[in-house]
């Protein structure tokens, strides 16, 4: 995550520091593809094509914008993009709100970097009439949908997000005592309030799940309302990685070893690994043996040193909705290979959903860490 300084150097789409992982992993073939199929897969085409020329008619049409200059007009591109990547993702689900749901996260984002939300419509307004005179009637009559409502929208959708850490809440109090001690770059002084919470018997479950969980989506949130640099982000969750490994030193596996192994992973192309090490933490607690392999794992790899390793369950990760399409080739490979295809798939993350994982044919979704272990026991029962 980068914070924009000046108005010329906003953008909605950071540039991506990961290896750009091949796109040419295929999409599950569709016996006769919908409309939504066909125009997302148009657009997901033409991407930069389609961005480049609704830019043109926005500059054309608001000559002021030449105020932020070319570096502002090639994030405007990339901005246009951006919002094409997440309408082609909510397109592949079917889903209007999902697309809707960004254009609310793009509103705060924007407006935290002082861009009104008539700048995003105008935005939109310009895609979908490249839209409109590129793709079919067919297609547009879909797509039209998708962008109307978030134009209809926007104008009402919030400019500010409520803090992630509620008041209510269990562990608050240390929530907020573990995120201050961040902010302030005092990592021994986090440790020591997390190691103290486990010495009073707090369960490593209810810490990740009422203390590091809400603080990691609190630093989301001040990051997104530019409260907060991508540099105090990396700080804080690298702080949160050490912290994680001096709590594992002091995990107690509830039940002795078993003979079920579970590998846990996150799609290639997405770099959110926390919950899935906290996961991988609970299920070792669970007993059992835990191959935890971490951030953006290159699908023919991970394809391969599952079909050698045969574990019970793998458990999959998906933060980032553009990361979604890989995930579906994931679990298309993973159904696909002889040896292997028994292998049972558990999917969560912040982009994932039970209606996802009956789309792409995953054997369970958890919404959260706390559920999966369960679930994880009832997939091999
Ligand atoms: C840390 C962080 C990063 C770090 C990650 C480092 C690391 N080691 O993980 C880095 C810097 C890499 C990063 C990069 C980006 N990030 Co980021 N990131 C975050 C942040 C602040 C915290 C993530 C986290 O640890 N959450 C805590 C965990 C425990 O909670 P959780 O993810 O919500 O997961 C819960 C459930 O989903 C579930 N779950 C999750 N995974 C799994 C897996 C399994 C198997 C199971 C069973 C359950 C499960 O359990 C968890 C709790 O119960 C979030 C804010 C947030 N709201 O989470 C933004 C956030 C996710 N990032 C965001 C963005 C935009 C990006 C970037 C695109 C920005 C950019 N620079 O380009 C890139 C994308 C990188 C990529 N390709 O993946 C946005 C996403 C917005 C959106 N519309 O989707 C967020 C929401 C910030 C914001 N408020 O805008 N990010």
């Amino acid at each position: 995550m980068r914070r924009a300084s000046s108005s010329a150097s906003r953008k909605v789409n950071p540039a991506f520091e990961s290896s750009e992982p091949d796109l040419n992993l295929q999409m599950r073939p569709v016996a006769k593809p919908t409309a939504t199929y066909v125009a997302a897969q148009t657009i997901a085409d033409n991407m930069q094509e389609f961005a480049s020329e609704s830019v043109k008619r926005h500059y054309n049409s608001d000559t002021s914008l030449q105020r932020y200059g070319v570096g502002g007009r090639a994030r405007c591109v990339e901005d246009a993009e951006y919002h094409l990547e997440f309408l082609v993702t909510a397109l592949h689900a079917e889903s209007v709100d999902q697309f809707v749901d960004y254009c609310a996260w793009a509103k705060i984002l924007l407006h935290s970097r002082n861009i009104g939300v008539s700048h995003l419509i105008e935005n939109l307004k310009h895609l979908g009439s490249v839209l409109k005179s590129k793709i079919s009637k067919r297609e547009w009559s879909v797509v039209s949908k998708y962008l109307q409502a978030a134009i209809t929208a926007l104008p009402d959708l919030p400019t500010d997000l409520p803090s992630r850490i509620a008041p209510e809440r269990p562990f608050a109090d240390a929530a907020n005592a573990y995120l201050a001690a961040l902010l302030h770059f005092q990592r021994d002084r986090a440790s020591e309030i997390v190691l103290k919470e486990s010495s009073k018997g707090t369960s490593v479950k209810d810490i990740y799940r009422y203390i590091i969980t809400p603080v990691q989506q609190e630093i989301g949130r001040l990051w997104q309302l530019g409260k907060l640099t991508v540099v105090h982000e990396h700080y804080c969750t690298a702080a949160t990685e050490i912290v994680m490994s001096e709590l594992f030193r002091h995990l107690v596996p509830s039940r002795a070893g078993r003979e079920v192994r579970i590998l846990a992973m996150c799609v290639q192309g997405e770099r959110h690994c926390i919950a899935l090490r906290m996961f991988a933490d609970l299920m070792t607690i669970e007993g059992w043996q835990v191959q935890y392999i971490g951030p953006d794992t290159p699908t023919p790899s991970a394809i391969r040193f599952i079909c050698e390793e045969k574990p019970s369950i793998v458990a999959v990760s998906v933060t980032f909705p553009r990361n979604i399409r890989y995930l579906e080739s994931f679990v298309n490979a993973l159904k696909e290979s002889r040896s292997c295809n028994h292998v049972k798939i558990l999917i969560g993350g912040r982009a994932t959903s039970s209606e996802l994982c009956r789309r792409i044919g995953a054997d369970a979704y958890a919404e959260c860490i706390g559920d999966a272990v369960e679930i994880a026991n009832r997939l091999i029962a």
